[in-house]
């Protein structure tokens, strides 16, 4: 629900950022009824900017005027929605040495997933073996965590709307035998030893890989050009 709330926030935070580049009322108009959509009344001080005290076109005025101060403040909003959801997603050795980067990075990209960290990386075993913590009972652990450590990694962090779940829609079934064409393991790798590439498989395990492999100022929070033809309300 709060994440729900985040977003419809995020969502005005851009509308009222666009709209306030254009002195024109009808753009005011459409803005505010996307302001009162998205926040579904949820936020009084929001709706107080477009409330007529009498007729309509007083209280479209008066929303003008209020519009820069409005804008003020969600811009703050408009920063978190460059930070909705992060993933972190990492191109195994097998993945780099096949020549896979530019392919897969453009899976991403295309989807309309916004990168915010990447670097190359060859992790120690030691590293390895704490990424695959949850592992560590399984028989192929070791030989996994050899695995990753035998060369370097492409590390990185993708952001936006959902990026956590289709992330891993986006690369397919752990074992590539069982993964649909299309996705990254299906139409690129052919045994679960060698299946290219690693995606978080939930919130709290996306927090804690990229706390493992990013220090925060390695992160970087910006607005994409394409940002406002990638996310929007009709
Ligand atoms: P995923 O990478 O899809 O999240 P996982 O977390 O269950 O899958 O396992 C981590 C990696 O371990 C996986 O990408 C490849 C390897 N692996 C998983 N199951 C395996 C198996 N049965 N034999 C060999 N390696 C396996
Ligand atoms: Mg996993």
């Amino acid at each position: 629900m709060s994440s729900q709330i985040y977003r419809s926030a995020a969502r005005t935070a851009r509308a009222l950022l666009s709209a306030s580049r254009s002195s024109s009322v009808p753009q005011g108009r459409a803005l505010a009824a996307a302001a009162a959509t998205s926040f579904r009344g949820k936020t009084a001080f929001i709706s107080s900017f477009y409330e007529g005290t009498g007729s309509a076109s007083r209280g479209w005025v008066s929303s003008a005027l209020a519009l820069p101060a409005a804008v003020y403040m969600l811009q703050d909003q408009e920063v978190h929605a460059a930070e909705m959801e992060r993933t972190f997603i990492a191109i195994k050795p097998d993945g780099v040495q096949r020549g896979l980067i530019a392919e897969i990075i453009s899976r991403f990209e295309r989807k309309g997933f916004k990168l915010v960290a990447v670097k190359l990386v060859v992790p120690s075993k030691e590293f390895a073996q704490k990424h695959y913590h949850d592992l560590k009972e399984r028989p192929f652990f070791d030989g996994l965590c050899n695995f990753l450590s035998s060369g370097p990694v492409l590390a990185m962090v993708w952001e936006g709307e959902g990026v956590i779940k289709y992330g891993r829609k986006l690369i397919g079934a752990t074992d590539p035998q069982k993964s649909e064409p299309g996705t990254i393991r299906g139409d690129l790798a052919v045994v679960v030893g060698r299946n290219i590439i690693h995606g978080s498989d939930g919130p709290e395990t996306a927090k804690d890989e990229i706390g493992l492999w990013f220090s925060p100022t390695e992160l970087v929070s910006y607005t994409g050009n394409a940002e406002k033809w990638v996310y929007g309300n009709n």
